[in-house]
């Protein structure tokens, strides 16, 4: 069933000049880009979107980190979309991640892990409403 999900190249992926290289693994798969946006993001969206974290004990070095340069903010679609992204982007440790997926050949950081995938359609819903409201 064709899906959406918001994915997220982070600012570690734009500051090392791996956005063509990352964005061209999912183009190679077959997803279909319907919204990109280069942008730098400030703290209370990154509190948006990881709602979930906020009161973690690793969320405010992550809250730095998502807030310290651009990112690219994207929605693909495709068949499956939300576990295909996933499954491309490896265990979120990119030590741990298995060779062949985005953090298992370009990562070897836990935080720095270069990209982000919505982990349900229901969070997908919600996190293409807070980055792309008006995408219809
Ligand atoms: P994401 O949300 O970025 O796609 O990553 P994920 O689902 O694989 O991982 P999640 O558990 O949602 O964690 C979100 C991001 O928080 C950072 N993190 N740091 N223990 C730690 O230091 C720790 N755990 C998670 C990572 O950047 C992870 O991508
Ligand atoms: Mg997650």
């Amino acid at each position: 069933m064709s899906q959406r999900t918001l994915v997220l190249l982070k600012p570690d992926t734009v500051r090392r000049g791996l956005v063509g290289e990352v964005l061209g693994r999912f183009e190679a798969k077959g997803l279909r880009i319907v919204a990109m946006d280069l942008r730098a993001i400030d703290g209370d969206l990154a509190d948006q979107h990881y709602a979930e974290h906020v009161e973690r004990d690793f969320y405010p070095p992550l809250r730095e980190f998502v807030t310290s340069g651009p990112l690219v903010a994207l929605v693909l679609e495709g068949d499956e979309a939300v576990e295909v992204v996933r499954a491309l982007n490896g265990a979120t440790d990119g030590r741990k991640a298995a060779p062949g997926t985005i953090r298992g050949d370009l990562s070897l950081s836990n935080r720095e892990n270069l990209v982000h995938g919505s982990d349900s359609p229901e969070s997908a819903d919600r996190e293409i409403k807070i980055w792309f409201p008006d995408l219809p």
